[in-house]
């Protein structure tokens, strides 16, 4: 007799959606997985990427034993060891660098699951109690994020249903099709009912072709369209003076400001035409309700703080949050009531204050010799693809001195530099419990089959660690199911009824800002924001222009972003075969003006390159290319590339304004085109 059982689980993946799945288990065997359709915001549908999750987790070359480095550093040379062996030589090893000063550990992790259980539990309960270095986890949304705090109060906005009834949405930084597509049904449906959708986005994505206007600004330019906007809201009077008056902080500055930024001066900045800036203004000032989907695209160069704020302010000026389907969406996740301190332990560092490493610019913390880091443990995370100035992180991981951990499902270019590689499972064999920041339920994971080959979840792994290290605090003997529980009170979760559904949703008003009430200091929207002042910053948004401004070099005259590729997540699923088949290969798109000024023809090899480094892929002429910008779709594997090398070999370590966070889409470049024979395997 066969058994076959359905199983409700949540998208573990860094993407704001958070989709409900769906898995049907056949003898022990998962046969099939999809999206919950009695799920509201997954209604049945998967991306192209996570309907192929079971070919990710029955992947030939999945991890499946732990192993020890047998070659050189990032040789990818490694031997077989078992469990026991691994686990007593890190923890030997650990102990050894923690008995001269644990903040020469550091731990080095992202969202390559979203999971609070496998993400943010047991891991942090081990590094703590260990006083271990802290993480500062910038990698990809803390300028914008930040920003949002001192002026909304936090990672907040409008509920993500409603936008299907705005009647103008600004998709301001994003490629929703490609990135965000459970948000996209909603503004097709906005669309079917007369709204206007604006694209604002360098690149003219599959997103643009879809709306009715597409603003190809450069990039880092859209604090000073904000300010072109605010500017003609003004001089027009399309101001809610009432809700202004009541309900923000900071106008008389804010207004000044704007007023020196006519359309013209902003048409110059952004290098679009100001008939296109006035017309969105006369649209955005004459239009309710209308709605701003903003997206992390347009926060990762120099200015990337500043401008999140200054597009933040558009709704108040114009009183968008007065209606529930007005306003803006950044991320939801603040909406979530998550008990942090109960998954993490900060309470376990028993006083001890530990410096913090920027994950940022984990290169220059590698390669930093006056204070060290002798041991890094790496999970959720593919560092030596995804992190800047990829030179100099190769670099550090390369170190012979530098003990690296990598717990990981597949050999990744950061495991090829471990010492260890320890064999991580996969959400359909683990539990996990999960917010959102793209919707407002909480989601939770349960696992459909066992873990493949000898592959453990992270928290296994830092339980284990945490018994041989003589660590007896009653909190690591936690299981899976109880962190589970622990992540939300009982009055925010009723966690059988999330048992039985696989989905909760949190109840938040409709248009919790119409009065005001931001989580703000001041419960107001704050133009100007005291707390920065406080910090010695500008209080008030500003355009801050690029740190390499397109246009600025006669050396590298083009600039450069790097934005998602439709069928990847980041680094994850470059190694499944039938997206990457979709890929095809490294692409750098690049517009046909540009491309004919030096030589290039579609198709060419070409060596992109500036002062950090030099990378080789395949030029695209593509009419998704502006003149001036380049494109270098993300992210791929190195070892992958034409030349061992990905786009971050190009981009730099440098920070944002506010959030400390990365500048991928500030980067000026050069390109040539380059005799295949040219190109070093
Ligand atoms: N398919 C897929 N989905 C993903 C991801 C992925 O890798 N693949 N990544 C996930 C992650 S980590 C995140 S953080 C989220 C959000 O992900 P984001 O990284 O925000 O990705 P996108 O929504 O694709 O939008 C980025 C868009 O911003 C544009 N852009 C670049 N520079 C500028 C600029 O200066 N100004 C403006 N206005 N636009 C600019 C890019 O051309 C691109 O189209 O999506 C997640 N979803
Ligand atoms: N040039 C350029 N660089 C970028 C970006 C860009 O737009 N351009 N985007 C940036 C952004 S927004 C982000 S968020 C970062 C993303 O960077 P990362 O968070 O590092 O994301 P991934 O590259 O997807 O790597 C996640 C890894 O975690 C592993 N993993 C998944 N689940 C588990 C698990 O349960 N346990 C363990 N141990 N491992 C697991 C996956 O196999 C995968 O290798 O990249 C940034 N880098
Ligand atoms: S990656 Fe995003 S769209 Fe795809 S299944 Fe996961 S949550 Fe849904
Ligand atoms: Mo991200």
């Amino acid at each position: 007799m066969t058994l076959e059982t359905q199983v409700l689980g949540a998208c573990p993946h860094d993407c704001p959606d958070t989709c409900a799945l769906v898995t049907t288990v056949h003898d022990g065997v998962a046969v099939k997985l999809q999206g919950n359709p009695a799920h509201p915001h997954t209604a049945g549908v998967l991306c192209t990427k996570v309907s192929r999750y079971i070919e990710r987790n029955d992947h030939p070359e999945r991890l499946l034993q732990p192993l020890k480095r047998s070659g050189p550093k990032g040789s990818g040379l490694f031997e077989p060891v078992s469990w026991d062996q691994a686990l007593a030589d890190i923890a030997a090893r650990l102990d050894e660098v923690r008995s001269n000063n644990p903040e020469k550990i550091v731990p080095y992790s992202y969202a390559g699951t979203m999971g609070l259980v496998q993400g943010e539990s047991m891991d942090r309960r081990f590094f703590h109690k260990l006083g271990a270095s802290l993480l500062d986890r910038t990698i990809c949304s803390t300028a914008g994020g930040e920003a949002l705090g001192f002026t909304l109060g936090g990672k907040v906005g409008m509920r993500v249903e409603f936008f299907a009834d705005a009647k103008l949405i600004l998709i301001w930084g994003s490629n929703s099709i490609a990135s965000n597509l459970h948000f996209w049904r909603h503004a097709q449906a906005a669309k079917r009912s007369g709204a206007r959708l604006v694209c604002i986005d360098p690149r003219k994505t599959e997103t643009a072709d879809k709306c009715d206007e597409h603003i190809a600004l450069l990039p880092g330019t859209d604090a000073a369209l904000a300010f072109a906007l605010m500017h003609e809201l003004i001089v027009n009077d399309w101001l809610d003076h009432d809700y202004i008056e009541r309900y923000t902080v900071g106008w008389a500055q804010l207004r000044e400001r704007a007023l020196q930024w006519p359309p013209s001066r902003a048409a110059a900045v952004c290098g679009v035409p100001e008939a296109q800036i006035v017309e969105l203004a006369r649209a955005y000032g004459s239009t309710k309700p209308a709605a701003i989907r903003l997206n992390y695209g347009m926060q990762r160069v120099r200015g990337g703080g500043n401008a999140a704020r200054a597009v933040a302010c558009l709704p108040a000026l114009v009183g968008a949050w007065r209606d529930r389907a007005g306003g803006l969406l950044l991320s939801s996740s603040g909406l979530f009531p998550v008990d942090r301190a109960a998954l993490q332990r900060p309470d376990l560092l028993a006083g001890r204050r530990p410096r913090t490493i920027n994950m940022t610019s984990i290169g220059d913390a590698l390669l930093d010799t006056a204070n060290p880091i002798e041991a890094l443990v790496v999970y959720n995370s593919n560092p030596v693809a995804i992190a800047p100035e990829s030179g100099k992180v190769v670099a550090g991981f390369a170190r012979e001195d530098l003990f690296t951990v990598v717990l990981e499902q597949f050999q990744t270019d950061t495991a090829d530099y471990a010492d260890y590689v320890l064999p991580a499972t996969t959400q359909l064999e683990h539990w996990d419990i999960h917010f959102s920041y793209g919707h407002t339920d909480v989601m939770l994971n349960q696992p459909a089959v066992a873990p493949r080959g000898q592959a453990r979840s992270n928290t296994w792994v830092f339980r284990e660690l945490a018994k041989r290290m003589g660590f007896d605090e009653p909190c690591f003997a936690d299981d899976d199911e109880t962190l589970c529980r622990a992540a939300f009170s009982p009055e925010a979760v009723d966690f059988e009824a999330l048992q039985a559904e696989g989905f909760a949703t949190l109840k938040l008003p409709d248009a919790p800002y119409a009065q005001g009430n931001f989580p703000t200091p001041s419960g107001r929207c704050e133009f100007f924001s005291a707390r920065l002042a406080a910090h010695g910053q500008d209080g008030l948004p500003d355009h801050v222009p690029n740190y390499e401004p397109a246009g600025s070099s006669k050396e590298f005259p083009l600039a450069m972003i790097s934005p998602p590729a439709r069928n990847f997540l980041n680094s994850s699923f470059v190694n499944v075969r039938s997206l990457r088949a979709i890929e095809g290969e490294p692409l750098l798109e690049i517009n046909e003006a540009d491309a004919l000024a030096r030589g290039i023809v579609d198709g060419a090899t070409v060596r992109v390159f500036n002062r950090r480094g030099e990378h080789h892929c395949r030029a695209e002429v593509s009419r998704r290319a502006r003149p001036g910008v380049v494109h270098g779709l993300g992210i791929w594997w190195r070892k992958l590339g034409l030349d061992g090398t990905n786009v971050n070999q190009l981009t730099s370590q440098r920070l944002t304004d506010i959030g400390r966070g990365p500048t991928f889409y500030d980067c000026l470049v050069e390109v040539e085109s380059v005799a295949e024979a040219a190109v070093a395997p």
